[in-house]
C-alpha cells in the first residue's frame, strides 16, 4: 500500500477528535496536579532543599572551617582518622581539588547542620552511600555563600562526597568521606 502525504489543509479549523480530547484532558489534569503539589511538597515534603544561606567572604569562611577542625582536634590527628565533631554544627570547605576536612565521623540518627562553602570556584557537594551512587543528594557550593544543610543520616556506613561541578583539571580527584557510626 503506497503511503501518500495528507492533502494540505488548515488543520487548526478542524474539530478535535474524541481521542485527542481525552489525551489533552489527561495532560492538562496532570499539569494542574503537579502545579498544586509544588506548595504541598514545600510544606509536607521531607526532602526539601534547605534555604538557610549567608553571604560570607571565602577567607572568613575558611577561617571558621579551620577553627572548627582545630577545635575538634582534627589538625593534630591523622587525616584518615577523620574529624568527629562534638557539636551539631559541621563546617566543610571545598577548594581545588579537595574537601576540608576530607574525612568526617558522624553519628547515625543525629541531626547535624552541615555548613558548606567554597574557597575558590563553584563546586558541587554530592553525597551518596558507598556502593549506592544512584541514591544521592546534590547541592551547589558557591564561593561567597555559606549554605547550611540540615542532615540526619538514618543508616550507619561509609558515605562518599564527590564534587559534581567541573572545577578544573583535578576535579575527578575531589573526593571526601563521611563515616557514619551507630549512635552512642
Ligand atoms: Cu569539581
Amino acid at each position: 500500500m503506497p503511503l501518500t502525504p495528507p492533502q494540505p489543509r488548515n488543520w487548526w479549523d478542524l474539530p478535535l477528535g474524541g481521542h485527542e480530547k481525552i489525551w489533552l484532558s489527561i495532560v492538562v489534569l496532570l499539569g494542574l496536579s503537579m502545579f498544586v503539589m509544588m506548595p504541598v511538597w514545600h510544606v509536607f515534603g521531607a526532602q526539601n532543599s534547605p534555604t538557610e544561606t549567608y553571604r560570607v567572604s571565602p577567607d572568613y569562611y575558611w577561617e571558621k572551617a579551620t577553627k572548627f577542625a582545630a577545635a575538634e582536634g582534627g589538625l593534630s590527628r591523622k587525616v584518615e582518622a577523620g574529624i568527629q565533631p562534638t557539636g551539631d554544627d559541621v563546617y566543610l570547605g571545598a577548594l581545588k581539588f579537595g574537601w576540608f576536612p576530607n574525612v568526617l565521623v558522624l553519628e547515625a540518627g543525629r541531626r547535624y547542620r552541615i555548613h558548606v562553602s567554597s574557597k575558590d570556584v563553584n563546586h558541587g557537594f554530592s553525597i551518596h552511600k558507598a556502593g549506592e551512587p544512584s541514591q544521592k543528594a546534590n547541592f551547589q557550593v558557591v564561593p561567597g555563600y555559606e549554605h547550611v544543610l540540615p542532615m540526619t543520616f538514618t543508616e550507619a556506613g561509609t558515605y562518599d562526597i564527590v564534587c559534581q561541578e567541573y572545577c578544573g583539571l583535578g576535579h575527578q580527584f575531589m573526593l571526601g568521606r563521611i563515616l557514619v557510626e551507630r549512635g552512642r
